[in-house]
């Protein structure tokens, strides 16, 4: 980082915590370092996903204990799950679309508001990094298909089947059946959504997904669409969303809830508040699952879900969402 971004950034915390032993922290060739003369600015780092992806969010933390900024911690999150092809709804070995085409959805979010996205991506096994490069390399914002796909190829990405045996034959009993209609929140679950806070009380979230299974070929969700899937406001708080993306595009679910914690609610309430938003929409299907997680700039977080049937409960209390309270945060 350019020392004069380095200055410019610090200047977003609370005057007192820029100390001089931060600015020392940064050398000439601008190498942060650790140490107990590292920076002090009270926060206390930590990486919240949606469901029980422990290993995803221990990668996060390390990161994050290593002096990392909160956008590697998420990319290297998520990164787990993608590489995971027992996690048959994220990266290689997703489920595939109803053609039998594994497409993924992902996006990112930092702390200066940049954001990067790809949609319906083939054949790419990390679409979080191809999601960051046309945040960091590119002017857009979204880049979709085999416009992506090539993208990712020209980044140096590698061409992999994504399709794993066991998701092909699942996918091969399901056509026998089906008539080739995707059946909303069914078959799929799991998507990942992380946030994390750094020690400088920087936010960045990530979320990805290859989506609902059997879906509609060319079908997006909410997962890699910013505010709907994810959103961050280093200002205020971030929060990111999994189950049926299409309820939660028709609320631009996370910005709400970033917005209600800009109104003064806690990220509990305003996870709430998000989930009966949906609710009030959905006054004769109450046949889907839908969970936010979320974090304020304090490091609090919060977590609500919806279960078929319209069983409340607090997220984490469902088992779906890893928040590492006991051993991942930094005491
Ligand atoms: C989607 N929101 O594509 C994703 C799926 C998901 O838990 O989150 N499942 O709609």
């Amino acid at each position: 980082m350019k020392r004069r971004k380095f200055l410019k950034n610090s200047s977003t915390l609370t005057a007192g915590l820029i100390s001089a032993p931060m600015l020392a922290t940064c050398n000439e060739n601008n190498t942060k370092t650790n140490g107990p003369d590292e920076i002090s600015t009270g926060i206390k780092p930590i990486a919240i996903c949606t469901w029980n992806f422990h290993n995803a969010t221990a990668k996060a933390w390390e990161v994050l204990d290593q002096g990392g900024s909160s956008l590697d911690a998420v990319e290297q999150g998520v990164m787990i799950e993608e590489a995971d092809v027992n996690n048959q709804t994220v990266g290689k070995g997703g489920r595939p679309d109803r053609n039998g085409d594994v497409t993924l959805d992902a996006c990112i979010m930092d702390k200066d508001g940049n954001c990067g996205a790809v949609l319906c991506l083939q054949n790419i096994a990390h679409p979080i990094s191809v999601a960051r490069k046309v945040m960091e390399d590119t002017p857009h914002v979204m880049l979709a298909g085999k416009g992506a796909e090539q993208f990712a190829y020209e980044k140096g990405f590698e061409k992999e089947d994504l399709l794993t045996k066991k998701s092909m034959q699942e996918w091969t009993e399901w056509k026998k059946t089906s008539q080739y209609k995707p059946i909303i929140n069914i078959e799929n679950h799991d998507t990942i959504g992380m946030l994390a806070i750094d020690k400088n009380g920087d936010i960045s979230g990530a979320c990805t997904t290859s989506g609902m299974a059997y879906k509609y070929a060319g079908r997006v969700g909410d997962s890699p669409i910013i505010g709907a899937g994810l959103f961050v406001d280093n200002e205020i708080g971030g929060a990111t969303a999994t189950g049926v993306g299409e309820e939660v595009v028709r609320t631009v679910g996370s910005f709400l809830i970033v917005e209600l914690m800009r109104q003064g609610k806690s990220p509990q309430e305003a996870c709430e508040e998000g989930v009966k938003r949906i609710i009030a929409k959905n006054k004769d299907n109450t046949d889907f699952q839908i969970g936010f997680i979320a974090m304020n700039k304090k490091g609090e977080t919060g977590s609500y879900c919806i279960q078929p049937g319209f069983t409340f409960r607090k997220y984490s209390e469902a088992g779906h969402v890893n928040n590492p309270s006991d051993s991942f945060i930094k005491t």
